[in-house]
């Protein structure tokens, strides 16, 4: 018998403490919203186990570096509400002990906010909050935030050749493919992002982080030879474009190599028999177009015609050719 008293005075002590205090205290609390940099978020401030107030005074506590506080909304308690960087309150009709969310706060995400947590909070000092018969009534406050999620754009640039020198870079779409490329082999001054590179087996991954929205031209650029890439890009949360080729120019006969069956090869197409243009995908089909059009770099000239087939062939014989112009 002295033990089951025992074991019941001890659950009995335990028991409050089990419960936990905190769902039974008044408790002020901020919601939590995601959101990237530029765009907007709304977090709900609520009440739970309000016994009873008629007027409170808050102050609001979030970083101003990432986050401006564009608007306070109340809603759901009866009253007098001023908002302006704090909020104020005051009852029509006595003490209320209305629960659920009572103000919501609207935040825009700065431009150049860091990623990462943005913690929201009320700042309640005693009194802020009292009752119909003017006393103080304390409220536990829980903290929300905004969770600062960042755009961001990844890939890997593959090629015959190991690839530890190649560049990415994101410009503006209206941006013209031409002045894209010169740039580009000028070390992208032009640029909007350049990219983390790291290589990897033979491969360059490439990285970039903390984007704004929006839409760009991803350029691609390895010395050497190689076809600078431009491809239109939309950021809108983290996009990996996955595996990307860079082509050699003359390297029709995609092995990292200028050599005969790359003539051949143009040949055939240029004369409509089956070659290996056609073999690839549709992007595939492009570069080795593009790749193809040597003679480019002499006369400017778009068509695929004899004069690339000869610029090959004499840059395979040692002769001078194009290629000493090709950057
Ligand atoms: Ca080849
Ligand atoms: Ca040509």
């Amino acid at each position: 018998m002295k033990q089951i008293l025992l074991l019941f005075l001890a659950f009995a002590l335990l028991c409050p403490l089990n419960t936990g205090y905190a769902a039974q205290d008044p408790t002020i609390t901020v919601s939590q919203g995601e959101a990237v940099p530029g765009g907007q978020v709304s977090l709900a401030v609520s009440l739970s186990e309000n016994p009873g107030i008629v007027g409170m005074t808050l102050n609001f506590d979030y970083d101003r570096q990432r986050l401006e506080l564009l608007q306070i909304t109340p809603e759901g308690l009866d009253g007098t509400w001023y908002t302006a960087e704090a909020a104020t309150w005051a009852s029509s009709s006595g003490d209320s002990a209305y629960n659920g969310s009572f103000l919501t706060l609207t935040f825009r995400v700065r431009e150049d906010a860091q990623p990462g947590f943005a913690p929201v909070s009320v700042k309640l000092e005693s009194g802020d909050i009292c009752n119909n018969a003017l006393e103080p009534v304390d409220f536990a406050v829980v903290s929300g935030g905004v969770e600062i999620a960042a755009h961001g754009l990844t890939g890997t640039i593959a090629s015959w050749n190991s690839l530890c020198d190649a560049a990415a870079a994101l410009y503006a779409p209206e941006k013209p493919d031409g002045e894209i490329e010169q740039d580009i082999r000028g070390g992208g001054k032009d640029a909007l992002y350049a990219a983390d590179t790291a290589a990897a087996e033979g491969r360059q991954q490439f990285s970039f982080r903390n984007l704004k929205a929006g839409s760009y031209k991803l350029a691609i650029c390895k010395p050497g030879g190689y076809v600078v890439k431009i491809l239109p890009v939309e950021i809108e949360g983290t996009v990996d474009l996955g595996v990307i080729k860079l082509w050699l120019y003359g390297d029709v006969v995609y092995d990292g190599v200028i050599q005969e069956s790359d003539a051949q090869q143009l040949q055939r197409y240029i004369v409509g028999e089956p070659s290996v243009f056609g073999s690839g995908s549709p992007e595939d089909e492009a570069d080795r177009l593009k790749a193809a059009n040597v003679g480019i770099f002499s006369d400017g000239d778009e068509e695929l015609e004899s004069g690339d087939v000869l610029q090959i062939r004499r840059y395979i014989a040692g002769l001078p050719s194009v290629f000493s112009l090709i950057p």
